[in-house]
């Protein structure tokens, strides 16, 4: 039995990758220092598997932006915008990535041309850029980036499988690029043609397997695709490379019928996060496949039960023998962050619970050892974790009974507000005293580097926390007065004392630890750092009344309280492992629902709960989503649903494609919803026609510096006017404010409220 990583986060212990290539787009490094220092990271990182034990290292899994726009570059999907600058191909590689806005200098033409589309990757927290394909499309090898890697680890003594994404899930992921109206799917006998010349070189190289990654095979897939499969690995076998095909993040289900018989040496599969993957799986493969069972989860930073793994591995080497067996993580750990040393700040008593991706890859090796040489040879190991699995089990702090309690105190009239949302709604217009059209924001404002810098001096304790707090009364007198000024109806308080949206939340609640150093990539060089939840959740006091009452307090307008909701705080965490997510969900609900009853007595009267994660939640197969939708919808009208008739609740959403979640908005019983629209998208116009309380399609894109002129602003509300209700639109940005500048937020916000008044005086 041997054992395996399917892709090692790159980014970096101290996120080098991330301050290297940021450090090469700022001008200050050069191409070349670029790929020394990618070039050291690959070597640390392979050495550091082989060092842990691990006897199969990845290699192709490094990335300097993201690993599925590699395979574009790779195989020449290069959209045509990106090839008219004669940029060099590592700035047309990360022109995709990011876009480029240059000014024209040194005889060379200005550049402007935006990033390709990011997505994120199935239900992880990774965002990866989608291919873009057209009938022009010319498959071919561009680059030889996955062989190069292999020779380099080979130089320096490591063997290692290259890492593909495998051709079907390639172009299922794709979409055709606008002028094209090819199905990205029926290119598949072309691309498959360009991975075996890629594959002979592998071969060539020395590669004695290749890793090649199928995860859509945990999707519900068209009956197209799945036959796909069959005739584009039969092409791929001419290559003669032996072939692991890797799946991951689900059950395969019926999907596992279009494996069977499928020319590859072996396939891997995860059972972490569908146990009944291994039965189905050994009902299908030949007697000469390699069965890589994927036990060490790559997607939470749990400890693996030892106890339970080796069960599982030994049914595999009953099934199939102990040489066709191996052990694996779940998918590529890259979702997790890079080791825990250096979190001295973690109680010993809790560290003791994690294992992050360097110790995941001991992990591997000690299951590996166990079931090869007998769980005497890993004594030691297996009773500590045993002995691990036991202390957690048993800590106070994974089942408080006040917590508990207050869960199966729960009843359904908490989760529905009083009175219906046509007569709550008139209610609350009277008693806040708005216009037709009101005018808000989303919540932040512009977080200026001064604002950053005296947060940082307080954490660190540079400054005292009455200074501190003078600092932040201050800033939020000047954007109250900022917004009165402007004329905005309802205001915020624009949010200077939060870093994180979850973070803050997070920090302010009990069950919840942080990293130091827990960094995971989001997208291209951008990190977040997930709080853990360890334990049953709950709020201590409040989190947010301070600074929302103080904001009321030096206004007369209405003041908008903000929040983050439930599954948001769930989902951009690292959740339990041992509790359902809906029982979490709830935890922090009823945490939320102290704190929106706070606001309320404070004499906050507009309360927005932003639950931007809502649709990246949903399941991977639809079967799910009705029972995630149920407990999610559920988690948010706990925390909003015990207010008073007159009190008004908001929420935002951060994305256009609203039709996989409309009923669930709906749902979630809002008075006001905010969304972006400045795309103004005429399919998403005729789902707003259907929404049944107020709605704020976002008037403009934040993240251009571009200022609408406006008779631009007026324009879009007159568009909307014709699908939504003139007494149930608002008028907003589309998202917050926190990264732009002040000098466009002004402009942007100064024609939105003139084309405002001027649509109140035609439609009065
Ligand atoms: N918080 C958390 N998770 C998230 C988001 C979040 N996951 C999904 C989504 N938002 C991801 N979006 C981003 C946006 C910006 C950045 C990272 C993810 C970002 N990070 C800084 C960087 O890498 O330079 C680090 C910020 C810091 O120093 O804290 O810009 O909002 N939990
Ligand atoms: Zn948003």
């Amino acid at each position: 039995v041997q054992s395996a990583v399917l892709g090692f986060p790159r980014i970096g212990k101290n996120r080098e990758l991330k301050k290297a290539t940021e450090a090469y787009w700022s001008g200050k490094i050069s191409a070349d220092e670029l790929n020394t220092a990618a070039k050291n990271l690959r070597l640390e990182h392979w050495k550091l598997q082989k060092d842990q034990g691990v006897d199969i290292v990845p290699s192709n899994d490094f990335s300097f932006y993201d690993q599925i726009m590699d395979h574009s570059f790779t195989f020449n999907a290069i959209p045509e915008r990106y090839l008219k600058y004669d940029l060099t191909p590592l700035d047309t590689y990360f022109a995709m990535g990011r876009g480029m806005q240059r000014p024209a200098a040194d005889g060379k033409p200005a550049v402007d041309v935006p990033s390709q589309e990011m997505v994120k990757w199935f239900d992880s927290n990774y965002h990866f850029l989608r291919p873009e394909v057209s009938d022009k499309t010319e498959f071919k090898l561009n680059s030889t980036k996955a062989v190069d890697e292999f020779l380099e680890a080979k130089q320096a003594n490591i063997q290692t499988r290259p890492v593909l994404l495998g051709p079907v899930t390639f172009l299922y992921l794709a979409k055709a690029t606008k002028e094209s109206s090819v199905k990205p799917i029926d290119l598949l006998p072309k691309l498959a043609s360009a991975y075996v010349e890629l594959l002979k070189k592998l071969v060539e190289a020395g590669a004695e397997s290749v890793q090649i990654d199928e995860p859509i095979l945990a999707l519900d897939l068209p009956k197209e695709v799945l036959d796909s499969y069959k005739s584009t690995y039969e092409t791929l076998a001419q290559a003669g490379a032996k072939l692991i095909l890797t799946t991951y993040f689900g059950p395969l289900k019926q999907n596992i019928e279009i494996l069977k018989g499928l020319p590859v040496a072996g396939i891997h599969i995860d059972v972490c996060r569908a146990p009944e993957n291994l039965d189905d799986t050994l009902s299908i493969l030949s007697d000469k496949q390699v069965l890589s069972v994927g036990i060490v989860s790559g997607r939470n930073i749990w400890k693996t039960d030892f106890q339970k793994a080796v069960a599982v591995i030994e049914k595999a080497i009953a099934a199939v023998g102990s040489e066709r067996v191996i052990v694996a993580s779940s998918s590529s750990i890259l979702h997790i962050p890079h080791s825990l040393s250096g979190e001295d700040q973690l109680k010993p008593e809790i560290k003791r619970w994690f294992a992050f991706a360097v110790e995941k890859c001991a992990e591997l090796a000690i299951l590996t050892k166990a079931v090869n040489e007998g769980p005497a040879s890993v004594r030691k190991e297996l009773e500590a974790n045993a002995a691990d699995a036991k202390a957690r089990a048993e800590s106070p702090i994974t089942n408080v009974k006040a917590v508990r309690d207050r869960q199966a105190a729960v009843t359904p009239e908490m989760h529905t507000r009083a009175t219906p949302f046509e007569k709550r709604y008139s209610l609350q217009q009277e008693s806040l005293k708005l216009p037709q059209f009101p005018t808000t924001t989303i919540g932040s404002f512009p977080q200026t580097k001064e604002i950053r810098v005296t947060r940082n001096k307080f954490v660190k304790g540079l400054i005292s926390a009455e200074e501190y707090d003078a600092f932040i009364r201050n800033e939020i007198t000047d954007v109250v007065k900022f917004q009165e000024n402007i004329g905005l109806d309802v205001l915020v308080h624009g949010e200077p004392e939060r870093n994180d949206m979850v973070q803050y939340f997070g920090e302010k609640m009990e069950g919840f630890v942080f990293t130091v150093n827990g960094w995971v990539q989001s997208y291209g060089s951008r990190c977040v750092r997930p709080p853990i939840i360890v334990g049953d959740v709950s709020r201590p006091g409040p989190m947010t009344v301070k600074e929302s009452a103080f904001a009321q307090s030096v206004t007369s307008k209405p003041m908008k309280g903000m929040l983050t909701a439930p599954i948001t705080i769930l989902r951009w965490s690292f959740p339990r492992d041992d509790v359902e997510e809906s029982i979490q969900a709830q935890q922090i609900a009823l945490g939320l629902r102290d704190e929106v009853l706070d606001l309320e007595k404070a004499g906050v009267r507009v309360i927005q709960c932003d639950e931007p994660a809502l649709r990246e939640g949903l399941p991977l197969r639809r079967a799910d989503w009705a029972q995630y939708v149920d407990y999610a919808v559920k988690a948010f009208r706990l925390a909003t649903g015990g207010v008073k008739d007159d009190t008004q609740i908001h929420s935002h959403f951060c994305y256009s494609d609203f039709n996989d979640i409309f009923d669930a908005i709906q749902g979630l019983d809002a008075d006001v919803v905010s969304i972006e629209n400045s795309k103004s998208d005429m399919k998403l116009m005729s789902v707003l026609s259907n929404y049944k309380s107020c709605i704020g399609p976002g008037l403009f894109d934040i993240h251009s510096p571009r200022v609408p002129p406006v008779e631009e602003f007026k324009e879009r509300i007159d568009a909307l006017i014709k699908s939504v209700p003139k007494n149930r639109l608002w008028i907003n940005p589309d998202c917050g404010l926190k990264t732009r500048g002040w000098p466009e937020t002004t402009a942007d916000l100064e024609n939105m409220i003139v084309a405002t008044r001027i649509a109140r005086n035609e439609n009065a």
